[in-house]
């Protein structure tokens, strides 16, 4: 599955006259559960979901397919006012990939009242094709998302869904309101396909998010994670990972590594049991931490890091 996540070509396999296809992009402030609904709609745990806002970094694609359609979902960073270059670059994959969409899903959270200032902003000049999604539903009353629903419905959207994504609740009628909006155009990858994301960049994932669930305040933003090596092995040995957790400070490794290494031990056995379940196979996994010295806001050290970084920083 090691595809380039850039567009690929439409397939040139012969497929059903009137097939859908297209590109849809999750976009929203943080923390409104734009990876949950991802997953929900593509019906697979593709996108790291944790309760702390800013957990996507980048974008990743999680496909849907079926007899008539394909969607792409692109889930992206939430929207936030920048203050360091990984945040400018989290900014700049969430807004190249409304250049890239044909359909734009506006997410917010019903019980968060500056996602809702932003979606009626948002809506408002937006002048691509679009849906409204008031997700978290379950948090407030229904007189709310009533209200919700007339003060941001003048905005032009050609639907408005409402939704509780863990519960499932309204993402069937959300997909099929997604579907029925695709432009008519043959499926863009196989139609087996999930993602074009590599294994690898799961792996990272699944200790990434890890990471942001086992430690507290900066640390865990602090992190980032390189998958070394990742190597199968015959005779029914466990897969072999081994992975880099950089940090941006030495007292941060200290942190992270934890008493007598017991909190990397933790982040390694739940990191391992995720991914375990997520390549079915059994996996040896071992972590190093490392030092990166402020790899946040470092362009080149973000490169590296495999971060798509605006020309002009450096
Ligand atoms: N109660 C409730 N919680 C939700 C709902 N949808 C998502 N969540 C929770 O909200 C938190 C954030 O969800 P994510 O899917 O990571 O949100 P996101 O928009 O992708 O966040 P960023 O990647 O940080 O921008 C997680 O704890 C989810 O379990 C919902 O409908 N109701
Ligand atoms: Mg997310």
């Amino acid at each position: 599955m090691e595809i380039d996540p850039g567009l690929a070509a439409p397939s040139a396999e012969p497929i059903a006259p009137g097939f859908r296809a297209g590109f849809v992009a999750l976009v929203g402030l943080p923390n409104v559960g734009k990876s949950t609904l991802l997953n929900a709609l593509v019906g697979e745990r593709l996108s790291i979901v944790t309760p702390k806002a800013q957990t996507t970094q980048r974008r990743l694609l999680g496909i849907y397919s079926d007899d008539a359609h394909q969607a792409v979902f692109i889930d992206t960073p939430g929207l936030l006012e920048p203050r360091y270059t990984l945040q400018r670059s989290m900014r700049e994959e969430a807004l190249s990939a409304l250049d890239d969409a044909d359909l734009v899903v506006a997410v917010v959270d019903a019980g968060f009242a500056p996602s809702i200032e932003w979606a009626a902003d948002f809506g408002a000049t937006l002048e691509a094709r679009k849906l409204l999604c008031i997700n978290k539903c379950d948090r407030v009353a229904e007189p709310v998302i009533a209200d919700l629903e007339a003060r941001l419905g003048g905005a032009g959207w050609d639907g408005v869904f409402r939704t509780t994504a863990p519960r499932g609740e309204g993402t069937a009628e959300l997909l099929e309101g997604i579907l029925s909006c695709l432009p008519i155009s043959p499926p863009y990858y196989p139609v087996e396909d999930l993602s074009t994301a590599p294994v690898r960049e799961f792996v990272a994932e699944l200790i990434r998010e890890t990471c942001l669930e086992e430690l507290d305040q900066e640390v865990p933003y602090s992190v980032a994670i390189q998958v070394e090596q990742f190597k199968e092995r015959r005779g029914g040995k466990p897969t072999y990972i081994e992975a880099i957790l950089f940090v941006e400070r030495e007292s941060q490794k200290g942190i992270v590594v934890g008493k007598g290494g017991k909190t990397i031990r933790s982040i390694g056995s739940r990191s391992r049991t995720k991914i375990e379940s997520f390549l079915d196979q059994k996996v040896y996994l071992e972590l190093r931490v490392k030092v990166l010295a402020n790899w946040r806001k470092r362009a080149g050290q973000l490169r590296v890091l495999g971060f798509r970084v605006p020309a002009e920083e450096n």
